[in-house]
């Protein structure tokens, strides 16, 4: 048909519309402006104790040359293609062996690792030499330098935490190989971390990061401090309904979330802990430091102990409940900070 053709019947005029890569909104109304949230997300429980005989198999199997980076991503299973965990994040289990270095690359994404087991593995990160102890929350920002090496004498494995469904997603993704011998360290090893740990004394010769100001300066924040700060409060201070005692790592300069797309969190939920069930658009990815509990999100119940990840997707119903006895431990991610950013955070108590 030519353009000057008119259709005669309503299946003809259909068919010309897709012709011209257009559509009628009206056949498609209710799923483009849902009443509220409508994810393929679901809730999820990924068992570390099945995950480690895992990633120690391809430490041998494959080299970390070949891998770029040797790591088990945890899959949503309503998100498998583009594969994350939750709507705008990822999680994976990434595992380095003694001896092993994984070269220097940059991305857009921004990232974090929060340490599992291991001890010995360094982290550089735009020259700063940062090393991984169990629990430690170690940030690489986006278009930062980094690279792993490993001098110690156990498998070293961490969690990776990345941003980029949420950057590939406003195709803004880059990715680029450091193809040059590692350079020299740019700075004395974790100063940022001596420099600004201690919160409320900044140092006066140093200024935010004016293009990116929602980047915290802080290379890790170290488990021995932050267990510090739960130790200190723990006994006593009242907490939220629905996460209990759960603390903010915070970017000095701001007060606000380490990275401007990921807020990163620690709780302590006390022995016999029953949170009051809620839900909010941002979604979440936990890892249990220690302790054992259940989560239930909907109608699915996740049966939680040391060391597992799992995720509550945006806008689904969650409530954390822990067994008298003992205490538990969660960390947890979340692209809150994006959300609130854009508007778009809400949260409600059910
Ligand atoms: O360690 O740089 O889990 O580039 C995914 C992509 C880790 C990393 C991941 C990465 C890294």
């Amino acid at each position: 048909m030519t353009s000057t053709d008119v259709p005669t019947t309503d299946e003809g005029a259909y068919a010309d519309l897709a012709g011209l890569a257009a559509a009628p909104l009206w056949r498609q109304y209710g799923d483009l402006m849902p009443a509220q949230p409508v994810s393929p997300a679901v809730a999820h429980l990924w068992p570390y104790a099945r995950l480690r005989p895992l990633a120690l198999h391809f430490s041998t199997a494959l080299s970390i040359a070949e891998a770029e980076r040797r790591v088990l991503m945890l899959v949503n299973p309503g998100l498998t293609d583009p594969p994350a965990t939750v709507n705008t994040l990822f999680a994976g289990i990434q595992i380095i062996m003694p001896g092993e270095t994984a070269r220097t690359h940059r991305h857009s994404a921004n990232a974090f690792r929060f340490i599992i087991e291991g001890d010995g593995a360094v982290t550089t990160v735009n020259g700063e030499r940062l090393r991984m102890h169990p629990g430690d929350l170690l940030l690489t920002p986006g278009w930062h330098w980094h690279d792993h090496a490993h001098d110690g004498d156990t498998p070293m494995m961490w969690l990776d935490g990345l941003d980029y469904p949420l950057v590939n997603s406003l195709h803004a993704g880059f990715f680029e190989i450091y193809d040059h011998p590692a350079p020299p360290p740019r700075t004395p090893d974790e100063l940022s971390t001596r420099q600004f740990m201690h919160g409320r004394l900044n140092p006066t010769w140093l200024t935010p990061d004016t293009e990116h100001p929602k980047v915290s300066p802080v290379g890790n924040y170290p488990w021995a401090e932050t267990e510090r700060a739960l130790a200190a409060i723990a006994d006593d201070a009242q907490g939220s309904a629905a996460e209990g005692i759960l603390l903010e790592y915070t970017n000095p300069w701001t007060g606000g979330p380490v990275l401007p797309t990921i807020g990163a969190r620690i709780a302590r939920l006390r022995a016999g802990f029953t949170g009051l069930p809620r839900r909010h658009t941002a979604s979440t990815i936990y890892h249990v430091v220690s302790g054992s509990g259940a989560t239930t999100v909907g109608d699915t119940r996740l049966d939680w102990s040391e060391r597992d990840i799992f995720c509550v997707p945006g806008w689904a119903q969650y409530s954390h409940q822990v067994p008298p006895g003992s205490d538990a431990t969660l960390f947890s991610y979340t692209d809150e900070p994006v959300l609130r950013t854009l508007g778009l955070y809400r949260e409600q108590w059910l």
